[in-house]
């Protein structure tokens, strides 16, 4: 194996903390990941780039910079991939799904903030992650309280912080308002490499993007074979590298687990045996390495067949048209693509709980599990109204709040297993 030591020093990582990380990881990759049974062989091509995470896609992207490309980090999925691929640069995602240096964490930012937000405080902190830092742009979003308050501080800590204004409502005018902070944002894009977008660059971006996407929907779709051909599991763990790996060569990798998938379904190979409980779960994005309640939950006998997440199908969900030949015209299509996300953050937001209820059918789910992360006003308010509308339908719903720490997984399993008990 190569020893990517000089190189992390070189980013400025804090080697010896670093090491720590990579240690946690990996164990909890073993202990989680290669313990799972009939796994689908596709998976070995996730399982090397998890083992490569800090080391050969870091490896890659230094040699983009190298020469001359730029890598744009960011934290939300309303950050256009395609503005950021048409001028030229390369999109990393920054959300952590880990806690990290939490006491120095909480000088700064107040106990009672969501882990997600912590832990990207704590790898920066801790100087851990070197996606951030190989970052020449981070982007943050105001979206809710919790992030956008929290950039303020982590503008004091970085100094190339772009913070992109997000509307909170969907009407006509707050259209207006995301065009026009993605008409900036693409100008600072631009600003940054020196590159112009043009008709061209962007046409070819927008459809980098979607065979990203139609790759995890397709993904998706086989997951409502029973048995489930994929583990919930391993289907988040490619949700979660899509934030990462390079575009083209992500899409390749999942079409040809989709390949083995189709197959395993004809011969009604399952990672878990046919009739077993299908969960849907929903609620607070789950970054990598956050894989605890999906480990929870099939640890417990029930298969996760779909995520209504960030990291997940509201994330992806949605392709950009082809639609419009300028520049102009195609940007319009990009607003009308991200416009449709159904964030918690937006009020009122009646999509999302339609979107549950249709993926409830989609997936043959017979329960949803509601994924709130402790602090996260917007999706623990929300998930009221959604377990009312689940159970009008007589859908049973599991609402659980919990954080990155271990501390509750036994009662989290307890609550699990009761509530697969009774689907
Ligand atoms: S589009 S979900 S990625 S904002 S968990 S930080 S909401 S307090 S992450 Fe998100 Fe964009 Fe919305 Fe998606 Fe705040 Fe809640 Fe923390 Fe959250």
């Amino acid at each position: 194996t190569t020893d990517y030591t000089p190189m992390w020093q070189e980013l400025g990582l804090d080697l010896a903390g670093h090491e720590a990380l990579l240690n946690v990881l990996g164990t909890a990759y073993t202990d989680i990941y290669l313990s799972q049974k009939n796994r689908p062989e596709g998976m070995g091509y996730f399982d090397f780039v998890m083992s490569e995470v800090h080391g050969l896609r870091i490896k890659e992207l230094m040699d983009e910079k190298a020469a001359g490309r730029k890598i744009i980090g960011s934290y939300c999925v309303f950050v256009p991939e395609e503005i950021v691929l048409a001028a030229n640069a390369t999109l990393v995602g920054l959300c952590s799904g880990a806690d990290f240096a939490m006491e120095k964490v909480e000088q700064l930012l107040p106990r009672n903030t969501c882990a997600l937000i912590k832990s990207s405080f704590g790898f920066k902190i801790g100087k851990v992650c070197p996606y951030l830092e190989s970052a020449d742009m981070i982007v943050g979003e105001n979206t809710c309280d919790g992030k956008k308050k929290a950039y303020e501080t982590l503008g004091t800590l970085v100094d190339n912080l772009y913070v992109m204004d997000l509307p909170q409502t969907k009407t006509d005018q707050t259209r207006d308002l995301l065009k026009a902070e993605y008409m900036k944002f693409k100008t600072a894009v631009e600003e940054l490499t020196g590159i112009t977008v043009t008709a061209e660059s962007l046409k070819s971006a927008i459809d980098v993007v979607n065979a990203k996407r139609a790759a995890i929907h397709r993904l998706s779709a086989l997951r409502k074979a029973d048995p489930a051909p994929i583990s919930g599991l391993d289907a988040l763990l490619a949700n979660q590298v899509f934030f990462y790996d390079n575009p083209a060569r992500f899409t390749e990798s999942v079409n040809k687990i989709c390949d083995e998938l189709e197959t395993r379904i004809q011969e009604k190979t399952g990672a878990f045996p046919a009739g077993a409980p299908r969960i849907l779960v929903s609620g607070c994005p789950q970054a990598v390495p956050n894989w605890k309640l999906h480990m929870i939950v099939e640890t417990a006998g029930a298969v996760i067949v779909g995520e209504e997440s960030c990291v997940g199908e509201r994330g992806t969900r949605n392709l950009t048209a082809d639609t419009g030949t300028t520049v102009d015209e195609m940007m319009d299509a990009i607003v009308d693509r991200y416009f449709q996300v159904d964030c918690a953050i937006f009020t009122p937001n009646p999509q999302r709980l339609d979107h549950i209820q249709e993926m409830v059918t989609a997936y043959n789910a017979q329960g949803v599990i509601h994924y709130g992360l402790q602090f996260c006003q917007p999706y623990l308010m929300e998930s009221i109204p959604v377990e009312k509308a689940l159970e009008e339908k007589n859908i049973p719903c599991l609402r659980v709040e919990t954080d990155y720490g271990m501390e509750d997984a036994g009662q989290l399993k307890t609550r699990v297993e009761a509530f697969i008990e009774q689907l």
